[in-house]
């Protein structure tokens, strides 16, 4: 095949024409991040905004990807054009489910794009480059647009807690909610799913998080305008509850619309996007510092001339003197 020499302006017009060899590419371009990455969502910004975007999490093997991809499913049925974002750095792009149903998903309708993202295993690239891909998809007229990620770390469950709604998946037998209480789970939940409910000890796992929600309620961590995330029992692989998990989702995207809440939601998306933009230039900017004009100083710490403590405060001056 020809190599691909279209500018990312043209690409990018391709992508919302609806050709996916071009959506790929700006995916790509996403990934890898600097300064075409930055242009593709100078680009996807002034056409996106429509797009319910929701993120599913969960420990590894729980049933994500079985999920999503039932209601990836049903979801094209329906006529929607569901776009999926699969971010799991312990399955990359050769591994996990996802990936058996992207092939299956595309063969057999158009109207769904599932991607994989790689992020080398640094998850600091995840933080930077999820709300571009988002942004690009819902731009390209996807909706929803399905994040799945591991409920394992931070930028995670940040990922995930900056969706419109945000479903927490949990299997029978593997301590699962109290596993999701550490992970800080269920103060971003908005729908929780026990999978597996096909197996044994799927009612405790229920009762679990009933209680804790109830504790939460009483501390009064529980989310404001009496919204109580409720808990669907369901059997992904089985076909079961997969609708009733698509219900809550939408009552809950109803729920924001009604309370107002979805400009708080996206305000939040928003601050956390900057956030991750802004950490990742101040931490390169330190790296280069210290490489560059503040060497000096780091070199009188190393050699305990002055404290790390007095370093770094005047690098701190160095370093904003050098922003402005
Ligand atoms: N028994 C049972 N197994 C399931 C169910 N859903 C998924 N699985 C299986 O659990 C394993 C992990 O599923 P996967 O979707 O890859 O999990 P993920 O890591 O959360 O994305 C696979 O072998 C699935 O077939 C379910 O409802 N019941
Ligand atoms: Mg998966």
């Amino acid at each position: 095949m020809a190599k691909d020499t279209r500018s990312i302006d043209e690409l990018y017009a391709a992508a919302r024409g609806g050709e996916r060899r071009a959506l790929g590419r700006l995916l790509t371009m996403v990934e890898r991040g600097g300064p075409n990455a930055d242009a593709v969502s100078e680009l996807a910004h002034a056409d996106a905004g429509n797009a319910h975007i929701v993120g599913i999490t969960g420990s590894p093997g729980a049933g994500k990807s079985t999920l999503v991809g039932e209601l990836v499913a049903d979801l094209v049925e329906a006529g929607q054009q569901p776009a999926v974002l699969a971010v799991d750095p312990s399955s990359p792009l050769t591994g996990g489910a996802i990936l058996g149903d992207r092939i299956r998903m595309e063969d057999r309708n158009a109207n769904a794009f599932i991607r994989s993202m790689a992020t080398r295993g640094h998850s600091g690239g995840l933080a930077l480059a999820v709300p571009l891909a988002v942004r690009l998809f819902d731009a390209c007229g996807y909706n929803p647009v399905i994040i799945e990620t591991v409920g394992v770390g931070q930028v995670e469950v940040d990922v995930v807690g900056a969706a419109d709604t945000a479903v927490v998946v949990m299997t029978p037998g593997m301590g699962d909610a109290v596993q999701a209480n550490k992970a800080g789970l269920l103060e971003v939940a908005d729908v929780f799913v026990v999978n597996k409910a096909d197996r044994p000890g799927a009612n405790d796992v229920r009762r679990d998080l009933d209680l804790m929600l109830d504790l939460s309620h009483m501390t009064g961590q529980e989310s404001a305008h009496g919204y109580r995330p409720p808990i669907v029992m369901a059997s992904a692989i089985n076909g079961d509850g997969n609708d009733e998990v698509w219900a809550t989702v939408i009552a809950h995207r109803q729920h924001l619309a009604d309370t107002g809440q979805q400009e708080v939601r996206h305000q939040h998306r928003i601050r956390t996007e900057v956030r991750a933009r802004l950490a990742q230039a101040l931490s390169e900017s330190a790296e280069s510092l210290m490489d560059g004009d503040g060497a000096d100083q780091l070199r009188r710490a190393e050699s305990a001339q002055i404290s790390p403590n007095q370093a770094t405060n005047e690098l701190l001056v160095q370093l904003l003197k050098d922003q402005s």
